[in-house]
């Protein structure tokens, strides 16, 4: 039995994916409403190939508590925040997990931590949690990190295709999880040390987030002196060594735009390039204010009201508006919120700000700029509806001759 810990973006895909391949789960969450949901037959995010997973792994016979279960191997995928002051990880949740499992966990237990973590986190705040139990690790407990590499809105495909890393402090105990990994997994599995499971993950997400940085700055040369950034970053990866990412909003989710301030925290002298890359893009939703000024001044438009933003969400077609350049923008214009720039997701069922419309149609008909941050499918879908609006494109998906660029 695999008890995986936190029933979340990764762990819930996570435990279905194994008790869909016949592997004995049961998913421990502290969120009553969140089991209570799950037992009664509903997912609780939505995700393409999630539901019919669920399906599978009911039959199979998957079950969700809040209680942790005594067995001999856990995962655990609970959140790794990072603390806004100091840029360093917020261990919490993950320590509380562990202190957990060590209460009620067999003899020789494998505890596979799949969180992002700093390098370093499992040796810091993990190995003397055990050592306070007077267990001892490579005997009593074993630990891994198996970082998650799974895209949000492709989830079900990566885990299944996407190669994955494990770290271990030994080649068997690599192995033994390994085999688990290997029921649905059909990519390679590489098993190497802790440390560099630990800062190869982070590695990836903060080279993604240094690519869109450059091409966020190419941005705002191409601006300048009017060139078209997109058609230039077009053609450039036609180069067979060049592959620039695309300009955006802004960086959001909780991954790339929190992941490189695990380096800052830890290595301030030697994180020149990370952090310039971190503040380009944490500078984008202000160069989006900028745009909307510069539309609403060339159009004698005076009144912020009658500007609307499309997209809620850190990106497209997910349900998810944690860190997102909407709402990183609605922080930065807080002065100017009382007069009520308006807001549609049709993503988000829930009222997240104020002046969040829940239908298109009313929110089309209250506004003059519409100002595209997130390309959902549904306004590609829609495109005939938002024609006649001066339309601010974030994303690059309108070809009217009349919108407006980043
Ligand atoms: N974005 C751009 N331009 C691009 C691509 C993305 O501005 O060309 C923006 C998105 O709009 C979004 C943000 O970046 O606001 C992040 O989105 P994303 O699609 O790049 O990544 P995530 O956060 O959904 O997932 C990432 C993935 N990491 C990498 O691709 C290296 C995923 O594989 C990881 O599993 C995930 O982080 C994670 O959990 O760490």
């Amino acid at each position: 039995m695999i008890n995986i810990i936190g029933l979340g973006y990764i762990g819930l895909p996570t435990a279905l994916i194994l008790a869909a391949n016949g592997v004995s789960v049961t998913g421990t969450d502290y969120d009553r409403e969140l089991v209570d949901t799950l037992n009664s037959g509903m997912t609780t995010f939505e995700e393409d190939g999630l539901d019919k997973l669920f399906i599978k792994a009911n039959e199979n016979g998957v079950l969700f508590t809040t209680e942790y279960i005594s067995t001999d191997i856990y995962i655990v995928a609970v959140p790794t925040p990072y603390d806004k002051a100091s840029k360093k990880i917020d261990a919490n949740y993950v320590i509380s997990a562990v202190n957990r499992i060590l209460e009620v966990c067999f003899d020789g237990a494998i505890i596979v931590i799949e969180s992002t973590i700093s390098p370093g986190t499992i040796d810091k705040h993990v190995r003397p949690l055990i050592q306070a139990f007077g267990l001892e690790t490579g005997k009593d407990i074993h630990l891994v990190h198996a970082p998650e590499r799974i895209i949000p809105g492709n989830m079900i495909h990566e885990l299944k295709f996407n190669s994955r890393t494990i770290g271990a402090d030994t080649k068997s105990i690599g192995e033994r999880v390994k085999q688990i990994y290997s029921s649905f997994c059909d990519a390679e599995i590489i098993i190497t040390d802790i440390r560099t499971a630990e800062m190869t993950k982070v590695v990836e997400n903060t080279f993604r987030d240094i690519n869109i940085a450059f091409a966020n700055e190419l941005t705002k040369i191409c601006r300048t002196d009017k060139m078209d950034v997109y058609e230039i970053i077009r053609i450039a990866n036609m180069h067979p060594r060049v592959n620039i990412l695309q300009p955006g909003p802004g960086v959001g989710g909780h991954c790339i735009s929190v992941d490189p301030w695990f380096l800052v925290g830890d290595y301030p002298d030697l994180t020149n390039l990370i952090l310039a890359a971190r503040k380009i893009n944490d500078s984008m939703p202000k160069h989006v204010l900028g745009r909307i000024r510069d539309i609403m001044r060339e159009h004698n438009i005076k009144d912020i009201s009658k500007v609307g933003l499309y997209g809620l969400t850190y990106k497209e077609d997910v349900e998810d508006t944690r860190e997102s350049p909407t709402l990183q923008l609605l922080e930065n214009m807080a002065e100017h919120l009382a007069y009520g720039i308006k807001v549609f997701d049709p993503m988000v069922k829930s009222r997240v700000v104020d002046h969040q419309f829940m239908n298109f149609e009313d929110f089309l008909n209250e506004i003059e700029v519409l100002v595209i941050m997130v390309s959902h499918t549904h306004i590609k879908e829609n495109m005939d509806l938002i024609e006649g609006k001066l339309i601010l494109d974030t994303k690059n998906i309108c070809s009217f001759n009349k919108s407006y660029k980043l």
